[in-house]
């Protein structure tokens, strides 16, 4: 037996709460003994009432992890239920996001404001019996932005032990940055929930080795070890040794032999905050603790208990059997005693202290400010460079390079890195003073994230959440291994930043493993997320212009390793066409209906060009179409659409170097598009091209297919 479940078989019996010792019913005239033990029972029923009134949602975990969250809250967490947005507060994070009502049970019951409308609590009871339903501030998992208080979305088991690193990591680099000796604006702590599912969950591993790695001192992560997920035991499918692993990652570890020893879970608290490294705190607990048919099994994690068996949770914690959603006089005033009378005074020392240092580092305050409050710097893009037509050209990834310098020159608070391949992907920050982001010089903007994608992505949405602008890159092809934070930075509407280089098989040599083919498609497919391709150098500069200034959309930009020609911008349309998304770059007749269109992204844009002056030289009025980013493009008004696209015009090829799927969308369904249909493969770039059918001959033809075809006719009435 090894000694987590030697820890959990000591866990003992579910008591009867103090509610029970008080020998009645809860109420304000028979005050309970145990007020600490009444609070902790509210979080419980609240937690057991909402699930089975929604008959939907996840019971087991809150049951068993109240006294943990209870005594955290209620005694340590620096947490100011007026301002949850006060910059210095503790973050709470709940990776184990099924357990939602956990949080929402929190926040009921610290009074925890609502930040739009601070007259309302964020959480009402009503919120609560509205758990899971339409329009609810209680959704099934906790979402950032529906619910103040929630400082990040999660569920996707892992994420919230992915951000809660970016968070840490913003905590210590906010205070490289802006604490000074007399004024330590930057100290805060944070407390991550995980389970079981998290432990296993590949991204929260790799996360928790760059926290180690980087001895972020000011992170806890509190695991419910309750060893049962969804299958059954957590037999079936773990038997790692979890404290060895951490302590391997460099991680300060403790234990709580019983989720309901509050006493020795303050201890563990307590060498948390004397360590200088990440502390996790295994906490032994049974799932549906206190109810006597279901806890310690897989049906107390994600149903609802049955009207039965909550009343006999009920009763086994001496609570009133038939109330319902019931909160005893004096909890809420006790719960905020602690967390609201800690925070309101920390939180008022922190505003003295923050209009002394105002005063006295007025333009560091005036940078903090914008920087809390999502704005951006002011003249961000004043460096952003200009390029000279080049036939040769250059990568995108290069051009790439000098945009991201120009940009993060200006924005002192853009951060980012790479997975291990800053080299390849040019996204290191090379001017004066970017520097490193190492344990204890933690004031460094380029982040070392190494060969881990997924975490890189989940560190990201952290350090975005915290007012930082992040950025991480790695190849196209990748963009897969961290399709997760990247979608859930579109659904919590924050902007990180995307840099994918390698964008098809115009990489060549390293062949299909590293060629990107649907990739590009997925990316689209996010719902809230741009997604630039551009095609030149000035176009990089003017994706970044439109990136740089996005506040409430991720973005992922998508640049090649392949040099592209630099277009003469006085031969054709300016690159600020970018910001709408696609735009007419060359067109024959201007003026007059185009008798075909050739629409191209990135690298396969001045392909289209190559063709349309063939075809022009022939006297074909032809037109390209430049189409960095379909989400720019969907945003115009239908008349801009239809004058860069004009619906008369049938005769219409499209031409990207990525999955053909969907393209149809904008040829036309007797349009033709010249796509992938296959993976790629190992060769020289020349010969793919050819292989692949990306070369002028297969363009041109294609064209002039079009143009019989649909010419005529559209030229005829378009006339
Ligand atoms: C990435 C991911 N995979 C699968 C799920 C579905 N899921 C939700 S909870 C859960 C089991 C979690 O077990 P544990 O973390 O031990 O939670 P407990 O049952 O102890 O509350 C699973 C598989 C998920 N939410 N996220
Ligand atoms: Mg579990």
């Amino acid at each position: 037996m090894d000694a987590q479940s030697q820890a959990r078989e000591s866990s003992p019996p579910p008591q009867p709460g103090g509610a029970a010792q008080s020998g009645g019913p809860p109420s304000s005239q028979a005050r309970p003994l145990d007020i600490d033990q009444l609070c902790i029972d509210t979080i419980r029923t609240l937690s057991i009432d909402a699930v089975q009134k929604a008959n939907s949602g996840h019971p087991g975990a809150p049951m068993a992890l109240a006294p943990v969250a209870y005594t955290l809250w209620r005694d340590v967490l620096r947490y100011d239920p007026d301002d949850a947005h006060w910059p210095n507060r503790d973050r709470f994070v709940l990776s184990n996001g099924h357990a939602s009502m956990l949080l929402y049970s929190l926040l009921h019951l610290a009074g925890v404001k609502d930040a739009k409308d601070k007259r309302r609590l964020a959480v009402t009871l009503d919120d609560i019996k509205a758990f899971r339903q339409v329009d609810s501030k209680c959704p099934g998992h906790p979402e950032y932005g529906i619910t103040t208080g929630v400082e990040t979305t999660t569920g996707p088991l892992g994420q919230g032990c992915g951000n809660s690193v970016g968070l840490a990591m913003a905590g210590k680099w906010l205070a490289a940055h802006f604490n000074t000796p007399d004024a330590t604006l930057f100290d805060y702590d944070v407390y991550t929930f995980c389970g079981d599912g998290d432990m296993m969950e590949g991204v929260a591993s790799e996360a928790a080795s760059v926290a180690g790695h980087l001895m972020l001192g000011n992170l806890c992560w509190i695991y419910d070890s309750n060893r049962i997920t969804i299958e059954g035991h957590t037999d079936l499918a773990f038997s790692d040794n979890v404290a060895a692993r951490f302590l391997a990652y460099g991680w300060n570890v403790e234990r709580v032999g019983d989720a309901n020893d509050t006493g020795r879970f303050a201890e563990a608290l307590k060498a948390f905050k004397g360590a200088e490294v990440p502390t996790l705190i295994i906490v032994d607990s049974v799932i549906g603790y206190g109810a006597p048919h279901k806890q310690d099994t897989a049906s107390a994690h994600g149903e609802a208990l049955g009207e039965e068996e909550v009343r006999l949770a009920k009763r086994a914690y001496g609570w009133p059997e038939d109330a319902h959603f019931l909160v005893p006089d004096g909890v809420p005033e006790h719960f905020q005693a602690g967390v609201g009378a800690r925070g309101r005074a920390l939180k008022a020392e922190w505003d003295i202290l923050f209009k002394t240092y105002a005063e006295k580092h007025p333009d560091q305050a005036e940078t903090l400010e914008r920087l809390l409050k999502g704005e951006l710097p002011v003249g961000w893009d004043k460096d952003l460079p200009s390029f000279p037509a080049d036939a040769k050209g250059v990568a995108t990834r290069e051009s790439g390079a000098k945009a991201i310098n120009a940009v993060a020159r200006n924005y002192p608070w853009m951060v980012g890195g790479a997975a291990d391949l800053s080299p390849s992907t040019k996204t290191n920050l090379t001017f004066d003073g970017a520097g490193s982001f190492e344990a204890e010089k933690y004031g460094g903007r380029n982040l070392h994230f190494g060969i881990r994608e997924h975490a890189m992505g989940s560190i990201c949405n952290g350090l975005t959440l915290s007012g930082l602008r992040a950025y991480g890159s790695t190849f196209l092809i990748f963009s897969d291994y961290m399709k997760p934070p990247m979608r859930l930075s579109a659904l919590m509407e924050i902007p990180a930043i995307w840099v994918f280089t390698h964008d098809s098989i115009g990489l060549g040599e390293d062949g299909p493993t590293h060629q990107p083919v649907e990739q590009l498609l997925s990316l689209r497919s996010v719902p809230g997320m741009i997604t630039l391709r551009p095609a030149d150098a000035n176009e990089v500069v003017e994706a970044w212009r439109v990136i740089g200034g996005l506040r409430h959309q991720p973005a992922s930009l998508v640049l090649t390793r392949q040099a592209v020609p630099t277009l003469d911008r006085a031969v054709y349309a300016p690159a600020s066409g970018v910001a709408k998304g696609a735009y007419v770059l060359a067109d024959a007749k201007p003026g007059s209906t185009p008798e075909v269109i050739l629409i191209g992204t990135g690298s396969e844009v001045s392909l289209c060009v190559e063709v349309f002056e063939t075809l022009k030289a022939d006297g074909v009025a032809a037109r390209v179409v430049s189409m960095p980013s379909w989400e720019l493009f969907e945003q115009q008004d239908q008349a801009y659409r239809d004058s860069v696209l004009p619906p008369a015009v049938k005769a219409r090829v499209s031409v990207e170097m990525a999955s053909a799927m969907g393209w149809d969308r904008y040829t036309g369904a007797d349009g033709a598009v010249i796509g992938m249909h296959s993976f790629g493969s190992s060769a020289p770039i020349k010969d793919l091209m050819k292989k692949f059918g990306f070369s002028p001959d297969k363009v041109l033809a294609a064209a002039r297919d079009q143009i019989k075809k649909h010419g005529s006719k559209a030229t005829e009435s378009a006339k």
